[in-house]
């Protein structure tokens, strides 16, 4: 079975492409690059779902294979759930992660430790080409830190601290992809897609 991921981010398809092996799921994983003919979509969606939903169903209409797409972004609680949907582009620029976290610890400024708490979201859906569709998601909880600490991951990782394990002190940028994976949002919605999916393929 071929299948589609959404997304122009080659580290996204090589987790997903591990997790689906992990389960025990025999497809083929194509990210966008194999399909350079189909254009973007414009993520307008107000939540991680409804973006997830429009990149995933245009992807399954313009290929005609099943289609996953992942949204995902950072809320604050002091912040009322921002940046949420707009995490990539905060600072105006989309994909420009440096800017991103620079303007967010300027607005969190110094609240205090006890009211920096945030977690990653993330949807995961899946589009069948006949309109078929279910998302599956996943949440990171931690709080943010004053200064960016490691040199992994991407976008906010060098100012957030998980939860897990428990005791946990370093920024999910201190760790391996692999201790990332196991407890990151991306993870477990990927994780919970991948046991699911079985029941959406070979009909
Ligand atoms: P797509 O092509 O898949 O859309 P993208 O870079 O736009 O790739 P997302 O929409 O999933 O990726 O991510 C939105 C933003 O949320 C991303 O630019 C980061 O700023 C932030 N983010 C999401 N997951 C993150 C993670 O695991 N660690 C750090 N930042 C993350």
């Amino acid at each position: 079975t071929r299948l589609v991921l959404a997304t122009h981010n080659a580290g996204k398809v090589t987790e997903l492409r591990q997790i689906l092996a992990d389960v025990g799921v025999e497809a083929e994983l194509l990210g966008m690059d194999s399909f350079p003919e189909v254009a973007d979509v414009v993520e307008t969606g107000v939540t991680f779902a409804a973006n997830a939903l429009l990149k995933a169903h245009a992807v399954a209409q313009a290929t005609q294979l099943p289609a996953i797409a992942d949204d995902s972004g950072l809320a604050v609680d002091v912040l009322g759930g921002s940046p949420g949907v707009f995490s990539a582009r905060w600072a105006g620029r989309h994909g420009d992660d440096l800017l991103n976290l620079q303007l967010l610890l300027a607005q969190l400024g110094d609240v205090p430790d006890e009211h920096r708490r945030a977690h990653f979201a993330c949807a995961a859906a899946l589009a069948l080409p006949d309109g078929t569709e279910q998302v599956w998601h996943g949440t990171m909880p931690g709080y943010l830190i004053r200064e960016p600490r490691g040199a992994g991951g991407f976008g906010y990782d060098p100012i957030f601290v998980p939860d897990e394990p428990e005791g946990n002190t370093l920024s999910s940028a201190e760790i391996t992809p692999e201790q990332k994976n196991a407890i990151s949002h991306r993870g477990q919605a990927f994780r919970s897609l991948a046991a699911d999916l079985p029941k959406f393929l070979n009909t």
